[in-house]
């Protein structure tokens, strides 16, 4: 994370407009949006959670840190797109209820969006009935859920069980993510598919959909 010491500085410390300078100076310094985004950005959100959970910062600091990231990864969205392309897909999207993370759920958007998906985004703490509500209106491809909360990750198999109620199950295809889910719950769960990163949700939501 060494090159981009100064913008991770700015991030913790919430400095918006010192972090958005940093960001455009790297840009214009030739680094990758890709480059900035992880070891920039996501690595520093990891360095807030920690300080978060030694206690050394509390929850205001780290809502300011998480907006910062986000103003900054508004002048790196350019960079995500494809070119011209045809919807690859419908995906409906979302944080699981009682969840207020959204982060890593919009650069899932961001990316897909990107690669030329057609996204549908409910926003944060949506809960079952909400995604099948909205599922039965757009008919999404995928049923994509963000989780970061251990506690909230139960969401993720009752969204699964409304889908199945309501007869949506077979029509749709389920991803998820978010820092403490793993491919082995996902198997657990019975979602179809999960992914780490948002560039890797980008090529496992091509393969569901056998599209390149
Ligand atoms: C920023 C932040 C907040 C902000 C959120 C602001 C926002 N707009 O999102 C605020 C201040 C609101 C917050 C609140 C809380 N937080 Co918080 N938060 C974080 C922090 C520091 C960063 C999260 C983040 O944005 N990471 C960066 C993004 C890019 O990473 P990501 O979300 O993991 O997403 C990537 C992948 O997971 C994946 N992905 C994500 N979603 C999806 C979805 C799909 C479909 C796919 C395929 C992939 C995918 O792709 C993304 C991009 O690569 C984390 C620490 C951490 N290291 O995660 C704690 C953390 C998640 N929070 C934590 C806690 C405890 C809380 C609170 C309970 C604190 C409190 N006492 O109030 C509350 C809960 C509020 C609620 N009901 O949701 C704990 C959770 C512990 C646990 N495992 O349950 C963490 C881990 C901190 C810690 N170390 O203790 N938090």
């Amino acid at each position: 994370m060494s090159d981009f010491k100064a913008l991770a500085e700015a991030v913790i410390k919430g400095d918006i407009k010192t972090a958005m300078a940093e960001t455009q100076s790297a840009l214009d310094a030739g680094s990758s949006a890709q480059d900035i985004l992880d070891r920039g950005l996501i690595a520093t959100m990891d360095e807030v959670g920690e300080r978060f959970s030694k206690g050394l910062i509390f929850v205001p600091q780290m809502l300011r840190s998480a907006k910062t990231m986000q103003e900054c990864t508004k002048l790196l969205q350019p960079f995500f797109k494809e070119g011209d392309i045809t919807s690859k897909g419908r995906v409906l999207i979302g944080t699981v209820k009682g969840d207020l993370h959204d982060i890593g759920k919009n650069l899932v958007s961001m990316m897909m969006e990107g690669a030329g998906f057609t996204i549908t985004d409910l926003g944060v703490d949506v809960s079952p009935e909400k995604f099948v509500q909205k599922a039965q209106e757009v008919e999404p491809d995928i049923v994509a859920m963000s989780a970061l909360l251990s506690t909230t990750m139960p969401a993720m198999p009752q969204t699964i069980e409304a889908l199945q109620k309501a007869g949506l199950r077979d029509k749709v295809k389920v991803m998820i993510g978010g820092a403490p889910v793993t491919e082995k719950y996902a198997q657990k769960i019975k979602a179809d598919s999960y992914a780490s990163d948002a560039g890797s949700a980008v090529s496992k939501a091509k393969k569901l959909l056998g599209v390149s």
